[in-house]
Protein backbone atom coordinates (compact mmCIF):
# COMPACT_ATOMS: atom_id res chain seq x y z
CA UNK A 1 0.00 0.00 0.00
CA UNK A 2 1.52 3.41 -0.85
CA UNK A 3 2.20 5.49 2.09
CA UNK A 4 0.50 8.87 3.21
CA UNK A 5 2.38 11.73 1.98
CA UNK A 6 2.81 14.62 3.93
CA UNK A 7 3.48 18.35 3.04
CA UNK A 8 4.97 20.60 5.59
CA UNK A 9 6.96 23.32 6.49
CA UNK A 10 8.80 22.82 9.97
CA UNK A 11 7.57 25.34 13.20
CA UNK A 12 4.50 26.07 10.86
CA UNK A 13 0.77 25.04 11.35
CA UNK A 14 1.87 21.64 9.70
CA UNK A 15 3.60 20.52 12.97
CA UNK A 16 0.33 20.33 14.71
CA UNK A 17 -0.15 17.41 12.11
CA UNK A 18 3.18 16.27 12.43
CA UNK A 19 2.29 15.88 16.24
CA UNK A 20 -0.75 13.71 15.32
CA UNK A 21 1.18 11.52 12.94
CA UNK A 22 4.01 10.80 15.16
CA UNK A 23 1.02 10.15 18.27
CA UNK A 24 -0.45 7.82 15.46
CA UNK A 25 2.94 6.15 15.16
CA UNK A 26 2.31 6.07 11.52
CA UNK A 27 4.72 5.97 8.41
CA UNK A 28 4.46 8.59 6.16
CA UNK A 29 6.54 11.05 3.24
CA UNK A 30 8.29 13.55 4.38
CA UNK A 31 7.49 16.99 1.65
CA UNK A 32 9.21 19.78 2.68
CA UNK A 33 7.83 23.20 1.16
CA UNK A 34 10.03 26.13 1.82
CA UNK A 35 7.65 28.94 2.28
CA UNK A 36 10.23 31.59 2.93
CA UNK A 37 11.34 30.55 -1.01
CA UNK A 38 8.26 30.80 -2.12
CA UNK A 39 7.91 26.92 -3.01
CA UNK A 40 3.83 27.32 -2.07
CA UNK A 41 3.39 29.53 -5.15
CA UNK A 42 5.10 27.40 -7.60
CA UNK A 43 2.93 25.47 -10.34
CA UNK A 44 3.83 21.93 -8.95
CA UNK A 45 3.13 22.51 -5.36
CA UNK A 46 -0.35 24.79 -6.69
CA UNK A 47 -1.56 21.57 -8.69
CA UNK A 48 -1.24 19.76 -5.55
CA UNK A 49 -3.17 22.34 -3.14
CA UNK A 50 -4.18 25.28 -5.44
CA UNK A 51 -4.99 27.45 -1.81
CA UNK A 52 -0.77 27.28 -1.99
CA UNK A 53 -0.62 26.45 2.02
CA UNK A 54 1.05 23.46 4.29
CA UNK A 55 -0.49 20.96 5.31
CA UNK A 56 -1.18 18.95 2.84
CA UNK A 57 -1.50 14.80 3.88
CA UNK A 58 -2.24 12.56 0.70
CA UNK A 59 -3.73 9.38 1.47
CA UNK A 60 -2.85 6.31 0.56
CA UNK A 61 -5.66 5.86 -2.08
CA UNK A 62 -4.52 9.33 -3.41
CA UNK A 63 -6.93 11.59 -1.78
CA UNK A 64 -5.97 15.12 -0.96
CA UNK A 65 -6.57 16.69 2.05
CA UNK A 66 -5.57 20.19 3.32
CA UNK A 67 -6.02 22.19 6.33
CA UNK A 68 -5.40 21.18 9.83
CA UNK A 69 -9.11 20.47 10.55
CA UNK A 70 -9.81 18.08 7.78
CA UNK A 71 -6.75 16.22 8.11
CA UNK A 72 -6.41 16.17 11.57
CA UNK A 73 -10.39 14.49 11.70
CA UNK A 74 -9.63 12.24 9.09
CA UNK A 75 -6.65 11.03 11.19
CA UNK A 76 -9.45 10.87 13.87
CA UNK A 77 -11.70 8.26 12.19
CA UNK A 78 -9.37 6.62 10.13
CA UNK A 79 -7.47 5.57 13.69
CA UNK A 80 -10.88 5.10 16.10
CA UNK A 81 -8.76 3.65 18.69
CA UNK A 82 -6.68 6.53 18.87
CA UNK A 83 -9.78 8.44 20.44
CA UNK A 84 -8.35 11.47 19.11
CA UNK A 85 -12.03 12.51 19.00
CA UNK A 86 -14.35 11.94 21.69
CA UNK A 87 -17.70 9.91 21.43
CA UNK A 88 -19.54 11.86 23.84
CA UNK A 89 -21.00 15.07 22.13
CA UNK A 90 -20.64 17.70 24.43
CA UNK A 91 -16.94 16.65 24.91
CA UNK A 92 -16.69 16.56 20.62
CA UNK A 93 -18.32 20.19 20.71
CA UNK A 94 -15.73 21.25 23.05
CA UNK A 95 -12.76 19.68 20.60
CA UNK A 96 -14.07 21.14 18.04
CA UNK A 97 -14.85 24.63 19.40
CA UNK A 98 -11.15 24.94 20.42
CA UNK A 99 -9.96 23.39 17.31
CA UNK A 100 -11.42 26.05 15.40
CA UNK A 101 -10.81 28.44 17.61
CA UNK A 102 -7.37 27.74 17.45
CA UNK A 103 -6.75 27.41 13.95
CA UNK A 104 -9.13 30.38 12.80
CA UNK A 105 -8.74 32.92 15.67
CA UNK A 106 -5.70 32.57 16.84
CA UNK A 107 -4.00 31.75 13.85
CA UNK A 108 -5.95 32.85 11.09
CA UNK A 109 -6.88 36.50 12.11
CA UNK A 110 -3.69 36.84 15.23
CA UNK A 111 -0.23 35.11 14.32
CA UNK A 112 -1.02 35.97 10.13
CA UNK A 113 -0.94 39.55 11.13
CA UNK A 114 2.41 38.78 13.19
CA UNK A 115 3.47 36.81 10.35
CA UNK A 116 2.42 38.41 6.99
CA UNK A 117 1.66 42.03 7.73
CA UNK A 118 2.12 42.81 4.09
CA UNK A 119 -1.44 40.93 3.48
CA UNK A 120 -3.31 43.15 5.48
CA UNK A 121 -1.14 46.54 4.24
CA UNK A 122 -1.57 49.09 1.81
CA UNK A 123 2.15 50.18 2.18
CA UNK A 124 4.98 49.89 4.51
CA UNK A 125 3.84 52.14 6.28
CA UNK A 126 1.29 50.41 8.05
CA UNK A 127 3.13 47.15 8.36
CA UNK A 128 4.24 48.25 12.60
CA UNK A 129 -0.03 48.77 13.23
CA UNK A 130 -0.80 45.50 11.91
CA UNK A 131 1.70 43.41 13.66
CA UNK A 132 0.71 45.16 17.06
CA UNK A 133 -2.77 44.64 15.92
CA UNK A 134 -2.11 40.77 16.03
CA UNK A 135 -0.09 41.31 18.82
CA UNK A 136 -3.42 42.60 20.99
CA UNK A 137 -5.28 40.15 19.40
CA UNK A 138 -3.68 36.96 20.58
CA UNK A 139 -3.30 38.18 23.33
CA UNK A 140 -7.26 38.65 24.17
CA UNK A 141 -7.72 35.59 22.26
CA UNK A 142 -5.80 33.59 24.61
CA UNK A 143 -7.02 35.20 27.61
CA UNK A 144 -10.62 33.91 27.02
CA UNK A 145 -8.61 30.15 25.65
CA UNK A 146 -7.28 30.18 29.78
CA UNK A 147 -10.77 31.05 30.83
CA UNK A 148 -11.95 27.56 29.02
CA UNK A 149 -8.96 25.75 30.42
CA UNK A 150 -9.38 26.71 33.43
CA UNK A 151 -11.69 23.83 34.38
CA UNK A 152 -8.61 22.24 35.28
CA UNK A 153 -8.32 19.31 32.79
CA UNK A 154 -5.60 17.47 32.18
CA UNK A 155 -5.27 18.92 28.15
CA UNK A 156 -8.51 20.42 26.75
CA UNK A 157 -10.19 17.39 27.92
CA UNK A 158 -8.90 14.83 29.87
CA UNK A 159 -6.97 12.90 27.60
CA UNK A 160 -5.02 14.34 24.26
CA UNK A 161 -7.45 15.21 21.34
CA UNK A 162 -6.99 16.44 17.79
CA UNK A 163 -7.87 20.01 19.71
CA UNK A 164 -4.76 19.41 22.03
CA UNK A 165 -2.26 19.56 18.84
CA UNK A 166 -3.96 22.86 17.56
CA UNK A 167 -4.02 24.70 20.67
CA UNK A 168 -0.23 23.81 21.14
CA UNK A 169 0.87 24.60 18.00
CA UNK A 170 -0.29 28.12 18.47
CA UNK A 171 1.37 28.52 21.68
CA UNK A 172 4.28 27.19 21.18
CA UNK A 173 4.22 30.42 17.92
CA UNK A 174 3.38 32.03 20.96
CA UNK A 175 6.48 30.87 23.15
CA UNK A 176 8.85 31.34 19.99
CA UNK A 177 7.64 34.75 20.00
CA UNK A 178 8.27 36.02 23.14
CA UNK A 179 4.16 36.32 23.28
CA UNK A 180 3.38 35.44 27.37
CA UNK A 181 1.13 32.63 27.62
CA UNK A 182 -1.72 33.06 30.20
CA UNK A 183 -1.20 30.68 33.16
CA UNK A 184 -3.80 27.51 32.00
CA UNK A 185 -2.60 28.06 28.77
CA UNK A 186 1.38 27.78 29.86
CA UNK A 187 0.16 24.57 31.89
CA UNK A 188 -1.42 22.86 28.65
CA UNK A 189 1.91 23.91 26.71
CA UNK A 190 4.10 22.89 28.79
CA UNK A 191 2.08 19.67 29.18
CA UNK A 192 2.22 19.00 25.90
CA UNK A 193 6.33 19.28 25.57
CA UNK A 194 6.41 16.29 28.22
CA UNK A 195 4.56 14.13 25.46
CA UNK A 196 7.14 11.37 23.68
CA UNK A 197 5.61 12.49 19.92
CA UNK A 198 5.95 16.35 20.89
CA UNK A 199 9.59 16.21 21.79
CA UNK A 200 10.34 14.20 18.95
CA UNK A 201 8.68 16.13 16.20
CA UNK A 202 10.33 19.25 17.76
CA UNK A 203 13.57 17.77 17.16
CA UNK A 204 12.99 16.65 14.10
CA UNK A 205 11.68 20.42 12.84
CA UNK A 206 14.92 21.36 14.26
CA UNK A 207 13.64 23.21 17.82
CA UNK A 208 16.40 21.22 20.39
CA UNK A 209 17.32 24.37 21.66
CA UNK A 210 13.59 25.26 22.70
CA UNK A 211 13.20 22.13 23.78
CA UNK A 212 16.60 21.84 26.18
CA UNK A 213 14.41 24.93 27.99
CA UNK A 214 11.48 22.57 29.10
CA UNK A 215 12.78 19.31 31.08
CA UNK A 216 11.29 16.00 29.90
N1 LIG B 1 -6.33 27.15 8.20
C1 LIG B 1 -5.39 26.79 7.15
C2 LIG B 1 -4.17 27.67 7.29
C3 LIG B 1 -3.00 27.21 6.49
C4 LIG B 1 -1.88 28.21 6.52
O1 LIG B 1 -2.10 29.42 6.66
N2 LIG B 1 -0.66 27.70 6.37
C5 LIG B 1 0.48 28.58 6.30
C6 LIG B 1 1.62 28.02 7.14
S1 LIG B 1 1.27 28.12 8.86
C7 LIG B 1 0.96 28.63 4.87
O2 LIG B 1 1.11 27.62 4.23
N3 LIG B 1 1.21 29.83 4.39
C8 LIG B 1 1.74 30.04 3.09
C9 LIG B 1 1.21 31.29 2.49
O3 LIG B 1 0.15 31.75 2.96
O4 LIG B 1 1.82 31.79 1.55
C10 LIG B 1 -5.02 25.32 7.31
O5 LIG B 1 -5.19 24.75 8.39
O6 LIG B 1 -4.57 24.74 6.31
Amino acid sequence: MANIKFYMTPGSCSTGIHILLEELELIFEVHPVNLMAGDQFKPEFLAINPRGSVPVLVTPAGTILTTYQSISCWLAEQYPKSKLIPEDSNDLARVMGVMNYACNKLHGEGFTRIFTPDRYSIDESEKEAVIAQGHKLIERRFAKMNDLLAEGRTYVLNQFSIADSALFYVEFWADHTGIPLPEHCRTHYERMLKRPAVRQVLMEEGYSRLLSRYSE
